[in-house]
């Protein structure tokens, strides 16, 4: 009798998606590809990818959890001052490890490596001009991907 290979199974991974955009900053400084490189080198898989202008509905259902701050008038001034683009990038644990990637908020502090470290500076605006935006947590991520890319669902 022939025995019978049971193959193990492969340590599948996690997929897990975060929502990136390259904020209008970076796409004025020609940063788009530079921010792609790193999240490519870095290993993750970008599996969505699109240029546009979001509408003010949609950055303030984004950024709903800063309404009441001082900068918020701001930021979504910032939003709307140019295109953007909108990136979903895949991989194990792709929040937490773009996160690292993108680096502190204040880019006078984030660390060299880290894009914002290494690409932005304080100009002395109301809003922190970073460059780019990460989801912060899972639910983060479903809501902000459900945001910029509805054509998903
Ligand atoms: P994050 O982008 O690192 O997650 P959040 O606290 O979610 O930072 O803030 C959203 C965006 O608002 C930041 O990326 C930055 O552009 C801007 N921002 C945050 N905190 C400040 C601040 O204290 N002053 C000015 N702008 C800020
Ligand atoms: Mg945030």
């Amino acid at each position: 009798m022939r025995a019978r290979i049971r193959l193990l199974p492969v340590n599948p991974e996690k997929i897990e998606r975060t929502l990136i955009l390259v904020k209008p900053d970076g796409v004025r400084r020609s940063l788009i590809g530079e921010v792609i490189s790193r999240v490519e080198s870095k290993g993750y898989k970008v599996v969505g990818l699109k240029m546009m202008e979001p509408t003010r509905e949609i950055l303030a259902k984004h950024y709903e959890e800063h309404v009441d701050k001082p900068f918020y008038e701001p930021l979504l001034e910032f939003m709307l001052s140019g295109p953007i683009v909108a990136i979903i990038a895949e991989g194990n644990r792709v929040i937490e490890g773009f996160r690292k990637l993108a680096g502190a908020t204040d880019p006078t502090t984030a660390e060299p490596g880290t894009i914002r470290g290494d690409l932005a500076r304080d100009q002395g605006t109301k809003v922190v001009q970073n460059i780019v935006h990460g989801s912060d947590s899972t639910q983060s991520a479903l809501r902000e991907i459900e945001i910029f890319f509805p054509e998903l669902n």
